[in-house]
């Protein structure tokens, strides 16, 4: 009698909102690899590419296990011809050359420092390295003249581009909730983006607010900031009012990624308590830290919640389900089925996927 040893073969659902990703990922050599090459096409603003790399990595995410073999990756969807070549490279010789010349280059590098100011995307920076922009202080003498958002984001660049630690999103939920209180009792703060699925760090920190008497949220996030600012909490915030009803977002045309939430853009001022030494005592240290606040009438609460928890991913593979697979449309507002020509209640996530066909999927799970 033989035995042959044969590879783990790994298999996975072709839809990210029908796998369970958490944060553990056995794969970093290859997710981050792909990773750069999709934020390469997205800087080009080639966002077909981009998806199709972002699918690649979040395939590989959800393994249970290294790859250690092209073999052990037949079966599995989401891998293109390319993303195929940069993993055969990783495997047989330890780095992906096109992800590393990726990194080196001079305009991937200029793009994402350019990129990395608050306010200032893929379309503006390409004009700017075009320009011969390649740095920031390129930037400060060329004399463009920059927005609100792009001059605050230039002032705490530093500060933004540190990575916000869990204790930091904590000290700012207090902050928000003793704001959304003072100007509106009994009001509900969920943190949500990152920090909901379970992220120890993140860009910046994520809230969705609400209230659960319908109508009394309307009119809050004006309130907030105001309260916010006359505290001293906020170095810049932009505000934008509710759209929905006005909005030519017909059932058939739901929104799609942006939704016409009241929102406010923010980069908050947070103090530290720094100790300094036992006699001097402590001393205030202060930080920018990216806020991003949302209010939601709590009719449409659970479609908001479960739009702005993410990852970003997981949310566009949620409506390309709902879209393909069932004839729905999916936004941070509402699930219309386009069957039966009305939309589909719920008061929680676990309802909407319900509705959708689709297994419950906690946010600790959502790390596509
Ligand atoms: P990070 O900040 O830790 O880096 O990651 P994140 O929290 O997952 O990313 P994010 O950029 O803060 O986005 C959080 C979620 O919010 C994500 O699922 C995408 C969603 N989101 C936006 N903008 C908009 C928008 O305009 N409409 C809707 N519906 N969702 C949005 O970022
Ligand atoms: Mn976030
Ligand atoms: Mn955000």
């Amino acid at each position: 009698e033989k035995y042959f040893l044969l590879p783990v073969l790994f298999s996975a659902p072709s839809y990210a909102c029908k796998r369970r990703t958490t944060l553990k990922n056995h794969n970093t050599l290859l997710t981050e690899a792909l990773s750069i090459l999709a934020e390469s096409a997205e800087l080009n603003e080639d966002e077909g590419r981009g998806v199709a790399f972002r699918r690649a990595a979040a395939v590989l995410k959800c393994l249970p296990k290294a790859v250690s073999s092209m073999e052990q990756l037949r079966g599995l969807p989401c891998l293109g011809d390319h993303s195929m070549r940069v993993i055969k490279d990783i495997l047989e010789n330890g780095a992906s050359s096109e992800a590393e010349s990726t990194k080196q280059s001079e305009r991937f590098k200029a793009l994402k420092v350019l990129t990395g100011i608050f306010g200032v995307g893929a379309k503006t920076a390409d004009r700017w390295f075009r320009e011969g922009i390649h740095s920031l202080s390129q930037l400060q003498e060329s004399g463009h003249t920059l927005n609100q958002a792009q001059q605050a984001g230039l002032q705490f660049y530093d500060d933004i581009n540190l990575p916000v630690s869990k204790t930091e999103a904590d000290a700012i939920s207090e902050i928000v909730e003793k704001a959304v209180h003072a100007v509106l009792p009994g009001a509900e703060i969920t943190l949500t983006g990152g920090f909901r699925r379970g992220k120890l760090t993140g860009h910046d920190v994520d809230f969705l607010i609400t209230h659960p008497e319908e109508g009394k949220e309307e009119g809050l996030m004006p309130k907030v900031v105001s309260w916010l600012e006359s505290q001293g909490f906020l170095l810049y915030q932009k505000t934008t009012r509710n759209s929905y009803l006005e909005s030519k977002d017909g059932p058939g045309r739901p929104a799609s990624n942006m939704d016409r939430f009241e929102r406010c853009l923010s980069i908050f001022k947070l103090t530290k308590d720094r100790c300094v030494g036992q006699k001097q005592g402590t001393k205030q240290s202060a930080t920018a830290v990216r806020v991003d606040l949302v209010v939601s009438p709590v009719s449409q609460f659970a479609f908001a919640l479960l739009g702005w928890t993410g990852s970003k991913l997981f949310e566009r593979e949620l409506r390309r389900w709902a879209g393909h697979e069932k004839a729905m449309s999916l936004s941070s507002h509402a699930l219309y089925d386009n069957k039966q020509s009305r939309y589909l209640r719920a008061s929680s996530e676990e309802e909407i996927f319900a509705h959708l066909g689709l297994e419950y999927i906690p946010p600790t799970e959502r790390n596509a």
